[in-house]
């Protein structure tokens, strides 16, 4: 392998292949940098983020776990690559997961609909990596769910999710788990368009700056803030914080570097060039929701995408799914 790692990070746990790619998690900044900092710092104890909620997937035999963002009372959004194992893009023939939420219980998934431009895992790209998972049963009463938004380069985003956690300057030090929600920010760098020519935006990324380069340009946004998704992670949220509260702008997916390093890449997947997608199959006329959808969909067809970014040559992609042995795929 060259110099970099990329690592794209479909937030689940995957069965261990040699050589694949691997899942994502929410890391701290640098173990003894100021302002002082933990995985145990990141986590969510309020329940600000109640919408993120954990996976347990099964599939081929194998156990796994990610991340996935409650749209509604009976649909989720998440990561393509949690619903498909063995990366052909379709949901696996064999495969169940359930859905932990911290104070509420896990909810079985009935289906999975992966995105029909998702072709796989980096086979050949991370694009179009998102999948709608239906409930059995609803959700609990009373509970708030994000409103879908478009973003910009130099916005700053909120990632969420169940992954690893660790520190900056040497990678992972905790596992994924069903109940550690945590969170952490960063400041989206560049898109990249749509891989069937469209012209929009579709794939985001950011880098995970080291505590030095705070106050900087384009640097840290400080040692407690400033993250990168882990294994674990992907299918968890982008979000932004509005006047109108949390919106979701992104799915995480995938991680480029050496895993969890200061220096490394993280990104994922936008979620408005999606919303007719979303609506379509969710037929999310719920209350409340069916307007917001519309509006967003009037605003995307308003929306320009931005540049498109290049990988360096070399580096290595892994998603963020990881096995329930937490070992990377
Ligand atoms: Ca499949
Ligand atoms: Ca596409
Ligand atoms: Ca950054």
């Amino acid at each position: 392998m060259s110099a970099w790692q990329l690592c794209l990070f479909g937030i689940l746990f995957l069965t261990c292949k040699a050589g694949a790619a691997a899942l994502a998690a929410i890391l701290a900044g640098g173990e003894f940098d100021l302002p002082a900092d933990t995985p145990s710092g990141r986590l969510d104890t309020a329940g600000e983020f109640g919408f993120v909620g954990a996976l347990a997937i099964s599939s081929g035999g194998g156990n796994y776990r990610g991340s996935a963002v409650a749209l509604s009372s009976e649909w989720l959004l998440t990561a393509g690559h949690n619903a498909d194992l063995n990366d052909d893009g379709l949901p696996d023939a064999v495969w169940s997961a359930s859905f932990y939420l911290p104070g509420y219980g896990s909810f079985a998934v009935s289906r999975a609909y992966t995105h029909p431009g998702f072709t796989g895992f980096a086979n050949p790209s991370v694009h179009d990596d998102l999948a709608l998972l239906h409930l059995s049963a609803p959700l609990p009463v009373g509970m708030s769910f994000p409103t879908l938004a478009g973003t910009g380069i130099g916005d700053e985003i909120t990632l969420v999710g169940f992954g690893r956690s660790g520190y900056g300057d040497y990678g992972y030090t905790t596992s994924a788990s069903l109940t550690d929600r945590r969170f952490g920010s960063n400041v989206i760098d560049s898109f990249q368009l749509d891989d069937e020519g469209s012209g929009r935006a579709e794939v985001f990324r950011y880098d995970f700056d080291a505590p030095d380069t705070t106050g900087l340009t384009g640097g840290s946004l400080g040692n407690d803030v400033e993250t990168i998704i882990g294994p674990g992670d992907s299918g968890g949220a982008a979000l932004k914080l509005t006047v109108n509260g949390w919106e979701l702008v992104g799915i995480n997916t995938f991680t480029e570097g050496y895993g969890g390093r200061f220096g490394d890449t993280g990104g994922g997947v936008l979620v408005d060039p999606y919303q007719d997608w979303i609506l379509q199959t969710t037929g999310i006329p719920e209350p409340g929701c069916a307007v917001l959808l519309m509006l967003s969909l009037l605003g995307s067809l308003l929306r320009r995408s931005r540049s498109a970014a290049i990988l360096p040559k070399g580096r290595l992609l892994l998603d963020s799914r990881i096995f329930s042995s937490y070992t990377l795929r």
